[in-house]
């Protein structure tokens, strides 16, 4: 009986925690949803008919507690097992995980996040929890030894049997909670429609995509672009309640809704961004459209005092960028940006509104959600990560990478192409030189370039001969300046050095 119950709280504790990482880092594959799914989709019409007649509308609602009652038989069947048999329950909760995991991937729909994690760590969690309780129910020897011990080792027992599922359930409700704020705010994001710019995006010149299969895409898709974060929960901010403060060393302050940058005139353009965590060869940089209003003329309004150098923005979750007021105020495209791509700006980008500043890593420049905008010194303030050792600047530094052929990769003897992407984003990339084993450096053909904002694609045809070869990349950025060989690590400004690939040819 003690043992079902060690069971029964095993497996709330784990679909806790399975159901809040689902919340947090992949929104459709909590193991309930997963489970329900796939037993929607196997189940035969008439199964499906009759769930309805019985249950109308409350259809799903029952599936899920039917799932449920199943799953606190089982859980009740694998704590007696572990009781008798040691590691049998715990090894059926890890592969039952692992299995409800595999089923997950299949079935997902949340591009780029780990859809089978939050089943395994729900297996995992179940499996751990289970260990213990059964640990503590058994108990140790000298414990059993006397026969009056009984009564009080039950009663912690039901203790901690009490406490792992009250925690499962606490879960569980965060989880809901967490949910529950962002389904609120995409049926508002999908509601919306963008303005349209009064200075669209010009198209991408002819040639500007290169015709290499495995070659990184011109511009990347929302879904496939990275993401960076420091909160572990995608801030959910409605549009009606969001607010823009232009404070500080200004003239005139200034607060903007989201109603009245609406009405601004919009300007649209293509910027490639960085984040300076992104190591030589690296994949933690993106190219979109984007549309917004300047900045420039938000702080043209507001008239900063000629002694301040620097805006310090703010995102509502305590995220803080310094931005050289110079990069905000000259003729580049730096943005308010609402759109990506053509849709509003996804929630994990930065909904509703966020900075895109041509030139500049992520770090010192992007902040997302962004509400506060103080115009002040360098000397004065100080952003996150700058307290953490990073540049107090950073300007995007000179890169080119190899997509193709793929590091690590066969290669067909014979007519073949190296390809890639170069970029020094609003510098602009003039040429970019491969360099094949010990061979002279060759310059590459250079896609036409969106413009200077914006990363280039590039290729070399290359005869490929048998053997093992060492593939290196640098490009010369429209200043002049050569991709420096010399490497340094993403701490505290940016990695450098030359993307090197080797590669067998057969
Ligand atoms: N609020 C907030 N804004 C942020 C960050 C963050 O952690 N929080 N990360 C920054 C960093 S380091 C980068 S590289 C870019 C990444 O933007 P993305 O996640 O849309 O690709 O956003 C920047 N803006
Ligand atoms: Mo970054």
């Amino acid at each position: 009986m003690m043992a079902a119950i060690a069971g029964i709280a095993a497996a709330i504790v784990g679909v806790g925690v399975g159901e809040l990482a689902a919340a947090l880092f992949a929104a459709t594959s909590g193991p309930f949803t997963v489970v329900g799914g796939a037993l929607i989709d196997a189940a035969p019409t008439w199964a499906k008919d009759t769930a309805i007649a019985w249950f109308g509308t409350a259809d799903k609602v029952a599936l899920l507690i039917g799932i449920g009652l199943v799953l606190v038989v089982a859980a009740a069947a694998l704590g007696l097992c572990e009781a008798r048999w040691r590691r049998s329950g715990v090894s059926t909760f890890v592969a039952i995980g692992a299995i409800v995991a595999a089923i997950a991937v299949t079935r997902s729909s949340d591009a780029g996040m780990p859809s089978w994690l939050p089943s395994l760590l729900a297996g995992a969690t179940g499996a751990l929890a289970l260990h213990l309780l059964v640990g503590v129910l058994v108990g140790r020897p000298e414990a059993d030894a006397a026969a009056h011990a009984e009564l009080p080792s039950r009663r912690r027992f039901l203790a901690w049997a009490g406490g792992t599922a009250a925690l499962g359930i606490a879960l569980t409700i965060a989880g809901t909670v967490a949910r529950a704020g962002t389904s609120a705010v995409t049926t508002v994001r999908d509601a919306l429609r963008l303005p349209k710019p009064s200075a669209p995006a010009p198209a991408p010149p002819a040639g500007a995509v290169l015709d290499v299969p495995g070659i990184t895409p011109l511009i990347t898709p929302n879904a496939d672009f990275y993401r960076i974060d420091t909160a572990i929960v995608v801030p959910t901010v409605d549009p009606a309640s969001w607010r823009l403060r232009i404070h500080g060393m200004v003239a005139e302050e200034i607060e903007l809704t989201w109603d009245e940058l609406l009405a601004l005139p919009m300007t649209e353009t293509t910027v490639t961004l960085s984040c300076v965590s992104n190591e030589v060869g690296g994949d933690l940089i993106g190219n979109a459209v984007w549309l917004g209003h300047p900045i420039r003329e938000l702080l043209a309004r507001a008239r900063p005092t000629a002694d301040a150098d620097m805006v310090l923005s703010t995102s509502v979750d305590g995220f803080t960028a310094s931005t050289p007021l110079e990069a905000l105020t000259d003729d580049r495209d730096a943005l308010l940006a609402i759109g990506m791509n053509g849709e509003p700006l996804p929630l994990a980008h930065g909904f509703p509104v966020r900075m895109v500043v041509p030139g500049l890593y992520g770090y010192v420049s992007a902040t997302k959600w962004v509400t506060d905008l103080e115009v002040t010194r360098f000397d004065r303030d100080r952003a996150y990560w700058t307290d953490r050792g990073w540049s107090e600047r950073g300007p995007i530094k000179l890169q080119s990478r190899i997509d193709v052929p793929r590091a690590g990769r066969d290669v067909a003897a014979g007519d073949s192409v190296i390809a890639g992407v170069a970029w020094q984003p609003h510098t602009g990339v003039a040429a970019v030189e491969v360099q094949i084993d010990d061979g002279d450096w060759r310059r590459a053909e250079l896609a036409p370039a969106i413009s200077d904002d914006t990363w280039v694609q590039w290729r070399m045809p290359w005869s490929a001969e048998p053997g093992d070869h060492r593939i290196r990349c640098r490009a010369v950025g429209a200043d002049g300046e050569t991709q420096t060989e010399a490497s340094a690590p993403p701490a505290p400004d940016g990695a450098t050095g030359w993307h090197t690939v080797a590669i067998n040819v057969r």
